[in-house]
């Protein structure tokens, strides 16, 4: 059993779980529109990641009891470069980094174990994301106005594949 407070703050990182979904969908068609066939495909990843994430905490919810409320969001889709998508990415998940964190503080305040269990997954999982960004930023920024250097690493992120979970809700 969980409060109500916690199941209120966790259906609303549900729902932002999934506008993280279609931001990177979003974000998968503007670098296609630019001609950036790898950088597409790597933030198409992203949107499937992201799905799992949303459903962690759907199949958590439900798991709970909870009644899940969904809400629809207004997505961007204006971006200018390739470093750009890569910038806003990283600024987005600096931005689910604090409300994990902000998630995992109310679980603590609660003495709620099984919700700091659940998050647990998503701290570490933030580590990775936020590096990943930086990487490809750094390298964006080394290259700077160099075209080939960009194919080269619009090429390298298109090898980047979707790891399903064991099971879709996992
Ligand atoms: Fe990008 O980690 Fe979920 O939102």
């Amino acid at each position: 059993m969980i409060s109500d407070s916690m199941a209120q703050l966790l259906n609303s990182h549900l729902n932002t779980e999934h506008f993280s979904a279609q931001l990177y969908l979003s974000m998968s068609s503007a670098a296609g529109v630019m001609g950036l066939k790898g950088s597409a495909s790597w933030f198409m990843v992203q949107y499937q990641e992201e799905m799992v994430h949303c459903m962690k905490f759907y199949t958590y919810l439900s798991s709970q009891g909870v009644l899940v409320k969904l809400v629809n969001a207004d997505i961007p889709n204006e971006y200018g470069s390739m470093l750009e998508l890569f910038e806003k990415t990283l600024v987005h998940e600096q931005h689910i980094t604090k409300a994990i964190n902000r998630l995992m503080d109310q679980a603590v305040k609660e003495g709620d174990h099984a919700t700091q269990i659940f998050l647990q997954w998503f701290v570490t999982e933030q580590i990775e994301e936020e590096e990943n960004d930086r990487d490809i930023i750094g390298k964006l920024k080394l290259i700077g106005d160099n075209g080939y250097g960009r194919l080269m690493l619009d090429n390298e992120l298109g090898a980047r594949v979707f790891v399903p979970p064991p099971t879709a809700a996992a």
